[in-house]
Formats: structure tokens, sequence, C-alpha cells
């Protein structure tokens, strides 16, 4: 049996950020992983980095590389058909994003706590959470077939929407609010250049597209497909053909084309589990909420968990005072609720479906025809993507 006053439970981006910046304050943690290092590294996941994920990585002292080597993205293109129109961050937020792949943000985080020697278990299983109601919680699970156990102050439950760790809320306390939306995203990674040097969401009569990028040689492209397609379905050349069809004319005659390196389907799902909190136990990331990707919001708001919590950890164990941590289940799903209307928004007036009525579908392109001409509406979409304040 050992002790730690924090468990961490999932070394994804929520866990691993989480545990770097205690240790910055010297509080100590244990990150027990299902996964390999390099498994969880291979998934090829967001990579839109608002401000306050890049303020928190300089916090933790590891943001020198993300400095380096990101992308600053002032503004971002939207199109409907041929027609596009710019939204442009800087002049309505005097804010950027950073384009820096998910990967590399865990990369940064796995070399920062490995150097520093920190406690991670890797390809742990049957992880339980045992008495997070009481004073004295504990957690249990087994590496290699031996059984071990640690006591703890906190269980962080940052184990990602498929974990434990929410389920161990008992449903007479816990609510669930869902919305599966009817399609979901091809994406590839490929070596070949950007076709523009700023993101393009394009909505098209064929469905919705996505042009991204992790940096000026590898571009990671989208496109709306039904939830159930499979990776095996779409041929790379069916991809490019789809994909091209889908962007503004002048866009697509630009389109540089290449083998895929990875090539995923994710569904597409609105989720957000309420509180995040029990008794001992604290919920961050996809394990308390999922949102669409359209507006690259995943990622952004696992951290912005992350934030209340570390500050809520910080107040008690330097101050003595729980308020932060008595806070935390309302101060960030008041701005996970922001955040889902937001993505749940952009994922409204950007896809088409199969039944979709004349009448949504005019909807949808007034939207858009607004969007296009109205100041205020370009800087409520501009404060929103840059990312909501804390
Ligand atoms: P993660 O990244 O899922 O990490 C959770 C970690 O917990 C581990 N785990 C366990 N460990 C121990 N015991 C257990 N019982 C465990 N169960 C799970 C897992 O192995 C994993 O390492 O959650 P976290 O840290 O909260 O981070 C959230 C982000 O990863 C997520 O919000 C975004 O990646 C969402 N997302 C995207 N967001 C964007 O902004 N843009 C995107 O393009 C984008 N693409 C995606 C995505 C999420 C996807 N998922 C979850 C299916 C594409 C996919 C496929
Ligand atoms: C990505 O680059 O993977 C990406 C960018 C923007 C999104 C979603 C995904 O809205």
């Amino acid at each position: 049996m050992t002790r730690s006053q924090v468990v961490i439970i999932g070394g994804g981006p929520s866990g691993l950020l989480l545990a770097r910046l205690l240790a910055v304050r010297g509080i100590e943690s244990v990150v027990l992983e299902r996964q390999t290092r390099d498994y969880v590294l291979g998934r090829i996941r967001a990579g839109v980095l608002e401000r306050g994920l890049v303020e928190l990585m300089d916090e933790a002292g590891i943001g020198a590389r993300l400095h380096r080597e990101g992308l600053s993205h002032d503004g971002v293109v939207l199109a409907r058909g041929d027609d596009a129109f710019r939204i442009d961050f800087r002049e309505m937020t005097g804010h950027s994003v950073l384009v820096y792949g998910q990967t590399e943000v865990t990369r940064d985080l796995y070399d920062a706590l490995e150097d520093a020697g920190h406690p991670i278990e890797y390809r742990v299983e049957d992880v339980e959470i045992h008495d997070a109601d009481t004073d004295t919680p504990h957690v249990t699970y087994r590496v290699d077939g031996e059984s071990r156990r640690i006591d703890c102050d906190f269980v962080a439950g940052c184990d990602g929407f498929h974990g434990v760790s929410r389920n161990t809320i008992p449903e007479s306390v816990r609510r669930d609010f869902e919305r599966v939306y009817p399609y979901g995203w091809l994406g590839i990674l490929s070596e070949t250049p950007p076709v523009h040097h700023e993101l393009i969401y394009a909505n098209s009569d064929r469905g919705f597209a996505l042009a991204s990028m992790r940096n000026p040689h590898l571009s990671r492209s989208y496109v709306q497909c039904p939830s159930s397609d499979r990776p095996e379905d779409w041929s790379d050349d069916r991809f490019w053909a789809e994909f091209r069809r889908r962007l503004p004319r002048a866009h697509a005659d630009a389109l540089v084309t290449g083998p895929s390196i990875e090539k995923s389907v994710a569904p597409l799902r609105s989720f957000v589990t309420e509180p995040m909190r029990w008794g001992r136990l604290f919920l961050c990331g996809d394990a308390a909420h999922i949102v669409p990707p359209t507006g690259a919001k995943g990622l952004n708001t696992a951290v912005s968990d992350v934030r209340y919590l570390h500050r809520g950890l910080c107040r008690y164990y330097e101050q003595g005072e729980s308020a932060g941590l008595d806070s935390y289940s309302q101060d960030a799903l008041a701005r996970v609720w922001k955040v889902e209307r937001f993505s749940w928004w952009f994922s409204q007036i950007m896809h088409r479906t199969d039944d979709q009525s004349a009448f949504d579908r005019k909807i949808q392109l007034a939207e858009l025809d607004f969007l296009r001409g109205n100041a205020d509406a370009q800087r409520a979409m501009a404060a929103n993507y840059v990312g909501l304040p804390y």
C-alpha cells in the first residue's frame, strides 16, 4: 500500500497537465494510465489551442516548444459552396489561436513528467475508486497481474469518456445530458502542404468539410460521413475526390493530395454529466463532457476543468481553504455549457443531414449569411473560437 495526495486516473492531456501543474506547486500525485505512452501518443486528435491552454502550458514550465513550433492563427475561413468569407479573430477579439497538435502537447507533458521522475503507472487494469464520499478515499488496480492500492486525499477522474470515474458516481446523484448527431467525421493526416494558411470550415451541398493542419508540411483534412462508415470504406482517392468537391472552388484548385498516414472516423456527440464532483472525486475533461469537434473545443475544455481543479487544490493545500474545491463543479459546468452551446450551434450550421427539411436548410443558410454580414455576430463567433474567459 502506498500514499499520495492526489491519484489521477488517466494519462491523457487532462491527467498529465494536472499532474505537472501540481508538481510545480509541490503537490504530489500518481498517474494511472490504462495504455502505454506510445499508444496514447498514436491517437491523432485535436489541433487548435486556445490561449488559456497555452497559458497553462507556460505555467507548467513547458511552453517553449509550443511557442517555437506552433502556428499562430489570426482568423478562420467559413464557406458556403464557393462563397467564402473570413472571420478575423485579432480584429474582433484582440486574440488568436495556436495550431499545435494534441499529440505534441501530450508528448511535451510526458517528457517533462518522465524527466522529473514523476510516478506514472502504465498498462493499469481494473481501476476502482473506493470511499470517494468519505475523507479517506483509496484506489485499487492491477499491473502485470499484481494488485495494488493507493490511499489519497483526492481522486481526479481524467480517464476520458469510456473511463471508470464517471460511473463511480451513483446514478441517484448523477444526471447525464446527451445529443448524438446522425453523422461522423472521417479524418486523414497527410504529408502534404495545407490547402490554405488558415483553417477552412466548408458547408457544401454534399456535406461538411474541414481543411486543417498540424504544420506547413502536414495537413489534417476531414469530411462529414455517416457515423456507421469505417475508415476502410474510404480509399485515399475517394477521400480526396470528396474533399475537393466540398471546398470552395478557389481553394479546391490549390489542393495538393498525397497518401494518408492516418485515417479514422469519429462519431459526433454532445454530452455533459452533472455534478462533476462527488465527495473527493473530481471529474475532468472527456470523463465529464464531450463536444462535437466543430470549433475544436474538446481538448480546450478538458484543460479548462484542469485549471479550476488545480486552483482549488492549490488553495486547499497552500491556504487550508476548501472553497475552490467546493465550487469546482459549478464553476467548471458554467463554462462547459457555454462551450457545449457553441459547438452544437457551429455543428448545426455547418452539416447537412438526409432528413434536413427545406425550411431547415434555409435557416442554416440564413445563419451563415447573417454571420457573413454582421460584425457583432462575427465578434460573438470569434470570442467563442479563441476561448471564453474563465
Ligand atoms: P482522453 O484524451 O480520452 O484521455 C483519457 C485517458 O484515460 C485513459 N483511461 C484510463 N486509464 C486508467 N484506467 C481506466 N479505466 C481508463 N480509461 C481510460 C485513456 O487511455 C486515456 O489515455 O481524455 P482527456 O485527457 O480528458 O482529453 C480530452 C481530449 O482528448 C478530447 O477532448 C479531444 O481529443 C476531443 N477530440 C477532438 N477535440 C478537438 O478539439 N479536435 C479534434 O479534432 C478532436 N478529435 C477527439 C477527436 C476525440 C476523439 N475521441 C475521444 C474518440 C477525435 C477522437 C477520435
Ligand atoms: C484538427 O486540426 O484536427 C481540428 C481543427 C479544428 C476543428 C477540429 C479539428 O474544429
